[in-house]
C-alpha cells in the first residue's frame, strides 16, 4: 500500500465567482481574486492510499463513508490518472501500475461545516493536491481541482490567487495563479464573523445557475469585472489597502445584488450580516480612513480584512455589538495567542458615534486569522488512514 497525507486551506474570493460560462466542465463566467487562509485556523486534511489488495474505491469525509459515485470526484479522478498516464507513457517507471490500483481516500476539516465556509474548496485542493504527491505528476493541476468545484483551484495556491476565466471552450486554460505569496502583505489580518443561524441557504452551485439564467444586472457586472480585478490586484501588489477594500466591499455587494436580482431572488445576507456592514462603514467613517473591508459568500458570514494595528479596536466593537449571551472562553478563535501580544489599546471608543443597539447572541464565535500558505505534504504519521487503509480510530 502506498499512501500520502497533505493539507490544503481555505481561500476568500475579494472578486467573487458567481456565474458559468460551462456547467461541465465548471467554466467561469468571469475571472476571480481570492485569499488564501492560513492553515493553522482553517485547513482540510486528506490521506490517499492505493493498493493492490483494495477491492474497490472508497470515500469517508467527516468520519462518515459516502459514494464514491459523485460525478465531480469521479471526473478529478479520472482527469488525475489521465494526466499520469500520458506522463509515464515516456518512461518505463513501474508506478504505472499503481494506476491500476483501487483507492481509498480519508477527508475531514478541522473546523465545523456549519462555520458556512468554503470547505468543499479546500477540500477538493487537498484531494487533487494528494493525488498529484501518490502519483507523482508534474505541471498545473488547478484546472483539475476546478472540476471538483470551482473555487478549489484557487486553494491550490497560497496567498493571493487570480483564478483566470480562459477563453478555450475545452477550458485548458481556466487555471489558477498566484498574484502574490502570503508573506507580501505581513500585516494584512482577517476576521471571519460566523452568524448564529441555522437556515439552509440555497448552494451556490444551483444559486450562480439561476442567475445566470435570469439576471440583467449579472451581465452588467461581467462586463465591467475586468477593470476592477486589473485594480485589485495592482492594489494587491502595491499593499494598497484603501483600494483593496473598496473595491473588496464593493464587489461584494455587487454579487449579492445580483442574487436579488435573480427570479426568484436569492438572498444570503440576514440583519445580522447587514449590521456588520453598518458597522464597518460607520467605523471608517469615524477614523475618516478605510480600516476595514467585508465580503460575504453564499451565507450570512462576514469575512473582515484589516490590518494588524487595528484588530484590537475593531474586535471590542464587534464584541460590543455582537455580544454573546453567556460568557464564552471560546468566542473568538484563531490566532489568539496575536491578540494576548497587543492587548493594550488605551483609548476608549466613543460608542455614541454608532447608532445602533448591540445585537445579543447573533454571532455563533469569530475566527482570527491571515493570509497564509498552500498545500502542503503532511507526515506519514499524520495519516488518516491505518495500515488496512482503513479510518484511523483516534482516542
Ligand atoms: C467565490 N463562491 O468566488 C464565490 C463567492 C461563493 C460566493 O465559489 O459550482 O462551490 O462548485 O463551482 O466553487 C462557491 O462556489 O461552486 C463560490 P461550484 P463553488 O468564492
Amino acid at each position: 500500500m502506498q499512501c500520502v497525507t497533505c493539507s490544503a486551506p481555505v481561500n476568500i474570493a475579494v472578486i467573487k465567482y458567481w456565474g458559468k460560462r460551462d456547467e461541465t466542465l465548471i467554466l467561469p463566467a468571469n475571472s476571480s481574486v481570492s485569499v488564501t487562509l492560513h492553515q493553522d485556523q482553517l485547513q482540510a486534511q486528506t490521506s490517499v492510499a492505493a493498493s493492490c489488495h483494495f477491492e474497490k474505491d472508497r470515500i469517508w469525509l467527516n468520519g462518515q463513508e459516502q459514494s464514491i459515485d459523485n460525478p465531480r470526484i469521479q471526473n478529478v479522478i479520472k482527469e488525475i490518472k489521465r494526466r499520469a498516464r500520458k506522463q509515464k507513457a515516456g518512461n518505463r517507471d513501474n508506478a504505472a501500475e499503481k494506476l491500476n490500483w483501487k483507492i481509498h481516500i480519508c477527508s475531514k476539516n478541522n473546523f465545523p461545516t456549519a462555520a458556512g465556509l468554503a470547505s468543499s474548496a479546500a477540500g477538493y485542493a487537498c484531494l487533487v493536491y494528494a493525488l498529484q504527491c501518490l502519483y507523482q505528476i508534474d505541471g498545473d493541476i488547478t484546472a483539475i481541482a476546478r472540476r471538483g468545484s470551482g473555487s478549489a483551484c484557487r486553494s491550490v495556491h497560497g496567498g493571493f490567487v487570480m483564478w483566470d476565466k480562459g477563453q478555450k471552450h475545452d477550458g485548458t486554460d481556466s487555471i489558477a495563479r498566484q498574484i502574490q505569496p502570503h508573506t507580501h502583505w505581513s500585516d494584512l489580518r482577517v476576521l471571519i464573523l460566523v452568524v448564529n443561524e441555522q437556515k439552509k441557504h440555497t448552494g451556490s452551485t444551483e444559486g450562480m445557475q439561476v442567475t445566470m439564467e435570469t439576471s440583467e444586472l449579472l451581465k452588467e457586472r461581467i462586463q465591467s469585472l475586468p477593470n476592477k480585478t486589473e485594480q485589485i490586484t495592482q492594489a494587491i501588489c502595491d499593499r494598497d489597502f484603501k483600494t483593496f477594500a473598496e473595491i473588496t466591499m464593493k464587489d461584494s455587494n455587487q454579487m449579492h445584488a445580483c442574487c436579488l436580482d435573480t427570479y426568484p431572488p436569492i438572498s444570503y445576507l440576514t440583519d445580522v450580516s447587514r449590521r456588520i456592514i453598518q458597522l464597518v462603514h460607520c467605523f471608517n467613517r469615524k477614523y475618516q480612513e478605510v480600516k476595514v473591508g467585508y465580503t460575504f459568500d453564499a451565507g450570512p458570514n462576514a469575512c473582515l480584512f484589516l490590518l494588524k494595528k487595528d484588530v484590537q479596536k475593531f474586535l471590542h466593537l464587534v464584541k460590543h455589538f455582537f455580544p454573546p449571551t453567556r460568557e464564552d472562553k471560546d468566542f473568538i478563535r484563531g490566532n489568539t495567542a496575536e491578540l494576548m501580544e497587543t492587548e493594550s489599546d488605551d483609548s476608549e471608543e466613543d460608542l455614541s458615534y454608532f447608532p445602533f443597539d448591540p445585537m445579543d447572541d447573533s454571532l455563533k464565535y469569530i475566527i482570527y486569522t491571515m493570509p497564509g500558505p498552500g498545500p502542503q505534504e503532511l507526515p506519514s504519521d499524520q495519516s488518516l488512514l491505518d495500515e488496512d487503509g482503513l479510518p484511523r480510530k483516534r482516542s
